[in-house]
């Protein structure tokens, strides 16, 4: 059976790869690589003229001369002008016939662990806490570690599919961990067994996943196609694919898509279209906000006995970037990639009356999916690196005000906290000081130390132990490392080898969806 499905898989993925390649040599050499020798997407997006709705080709243009910020996008600054007007030709010229990935070819490529009855009900390793556990994601070999936070041991490592991309999803007591990969592969690792038990290729080019807080459904979002696969978190198996369209037929990339919890939803955020979508799962049963009166049948759009209904919320500008408060009342989000080369405001939509409620004025590109919140001076506060300036973003959730703009020593992508931790710990990804890493007093908003853990090495990516007491810093390199400091005194306790650990996820923190750490 399973020799089948892989001689079915190899059919349909040779369908696929062959479908139609008009790109130039010139292509193959300078592109295929990181979008597919097909333009179908590996590392980097799909390049078809389906994807660049977006980018003009003189935008384009600039893109393959100058890089992408914030992305793995290099410049090609030794390409003539003809050579790059070749390409663009070539990544605006449709593939004939369109390229496919519908239910069967998911299922061609479905696997499932062959003898389920065989795996323990209990973790078959020992360890003083499970809940203290950490999926590290190594992406220079492909790796993920279980790495052990009561004793920073490394319990075992489990290949993954090359590109993975976002954080892992933990089914709520743990047990599971769901990867998705840029380009398509969604795998089902049983942490109590150390095995993966379910794999399935549900897009080409694939943004994320989310896990519904129930933990039944898997919800996939694809850059291409264009759409939303709905699988079945048990085994895999797509239970719906939802094109992604506007009510004129337009298409859209999925730029992320987020769970919920108290709302019983997902949350997509569109790349093409000024919409952010809401798919329930399951009806509320009961008021979601504390002290609010709340009945969701007075929500806009929503058909409320339809499964994964979809509840369209129209917005003026195109949002891909999205933070979300606490109780998942609001979302805050930034248009990533503002091709008009004019940032546009941050937009507060209320979720409950469905549109955008405020407008807050950040320069470049806020990473609003890394920002965090605490409590300072009786106020909630929200802080968001930003990706093309060297700034924290300080802003009162009470009137959605910027208190501070705080200066860091280049643009950064993480930012992480704890709510046991006086401090927030931020990077400096990009530039000179990559290797940085500066430490926020989060009741004084300032800098108060800055660590230089191997100079010259990218510092990136904190999260925290189950308590808060110990934080794990990648050193993002082929042969990078985990650092851990004490969290308090800020002190270095040990340093483990990784290979290129791009993120880890503590249990404990992401499954009970904790202040300071990504959701
Ligand atoms: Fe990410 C998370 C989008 C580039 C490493 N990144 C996410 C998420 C989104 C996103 C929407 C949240 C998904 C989730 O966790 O489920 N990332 C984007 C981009 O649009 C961007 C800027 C361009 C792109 O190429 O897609 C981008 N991201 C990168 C990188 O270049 C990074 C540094 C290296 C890589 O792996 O590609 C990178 N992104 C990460 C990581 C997370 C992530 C490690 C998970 C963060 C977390 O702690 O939860």
């Amino acid at each position: 059976m399973l020799k089948l499905q892989f001689k079915l898989w190899l059919i349909f993925y040779w369908l696929v790869a062959t479908a139609a390649m008009p790109a130039s040599n010139l292509y193959q050499q300078y592109c295929a690589n990181c979008h597919g020798k097909n333009r179908l997407g590996l590392m980097g997006p799909a390049l078809l003229p389906e994807n660049l709705g977006r980018l003009s080709p003189e935008q384009a243009k600039q893109v393959i001369r100058n890089g992408r910020n914030a992305s793995q996008m290099p410049a090609f600054p030794q390409l003539s002008t003809a050579q790059i007007k070749q390409l663009i030709d070539d990544i605006y010229t449709p593939l004939t016939p369109p390229p496919k990935w519908e239910k069967e070819q998911m299922l061609a490529t479905q696997w499932l662990y062959p003898n389920p009855d065989t795996l323990a009900s209990q973790p078959i390793f020992k360890t003083q806490d499970y809940l203290n556990l950490f999926v590290v994601v190594e992406l220079a070999d492909h790796y993920i570690s279980l790495l052990d936070g009561n004793n920073f041991k490394v319990i075992t490592r489990i290949k993954t599919r090359p590109v993975l991309h976002g954080g892992p999803k933990y089914s709520s007591d743990g047990r599971y961990v769901y990867l998705s990969s840029r380009n398509g592969w969604i795998s089902k690792i049983d942490l109590y067994n150390l095995k993966t038990v379910a794999e399935i290729r549900a897009g080409i080019n694939t943004r994320n996943i989310a896990l519904s807080a129930d933990d039944h459904y898997i919800l996939v979002g694809n850059y291409f196609p264009h759409n939303l696969v709905i699988l079945d978190a048990n085994d895999l198996s797509p239970i719906k694919i939802i094109p992604v369209r506007n009510d004129f037929g337009q298409s859209s990339r999925v730029s992320a898509v987020y769970t919920a919890p108290p709302r019983h939803s997902f949350i997509v955020a569109l790349k093409d279209l000024p919409e952010i979508w809401e798919i329930y799962y399951q009806a509320p049963k009961e008021p979601i906000y504390q002290g609010l009166v709340h009945d969701y049948q007075y929500q806009e759009g929503i058909a409320q006995t339809e499964k994964f209904a979809i509840r369209k919320i129209h917005l003026t500008h195109y949002l891909d970037d999205f933070f979300f408060d606490q109780n998942y009342q609001h979302i805050l989000g930034s248009a990533r990639s503002s091709q008009t080369q004019q940032p546009s405001p941050v937009q507060v939509v209320n979720l409950f009356v469905g549109r955008t409620i405020a407008e807050i004025p950040i320069q470049g590109l806020p990473h609003l999916g890394s920002g965090i919140s605490w409590d300072y001076n009786n106020t909630r506060v929200l802080a968001t690196p930003n990706l093309k300036t060297g700034l924290i973003s300080i802003i009162d959730q009470s009137n959605w005000k910027i208190i501070k703009q705080l200066p860091t020593l280049g643009p950064g992508f993480f930012l992480r906290s704890h709510p046991n931790s006086p401090y927030a710990w931020t990077d400096v990804f990009f530039g000179p000081n990559k290797d940085a890493i500066h430490i926020i007093d989060k009741q004084s908003l300032a800098i108060v130390k800055t660590l230089k853990p191997i100079p010259n090495k990218t510092s990136a990516h904190v999260e925290f132990t189950k308590d808060g007491r110990y934080a794990l810093l990648s050193i993002w390199e082929e042969d990078g490392a985990i650092i851990v400091y004490d969290s308090h005194t800020l002190e270095e306790v040990t340093r483990l080898p990784m290979k290129k650990p791009s993120g880890k996820y503590n249990i404990y923190l992401k499954t009970r969806y904790l202040e300071g750490t990504s959701h």
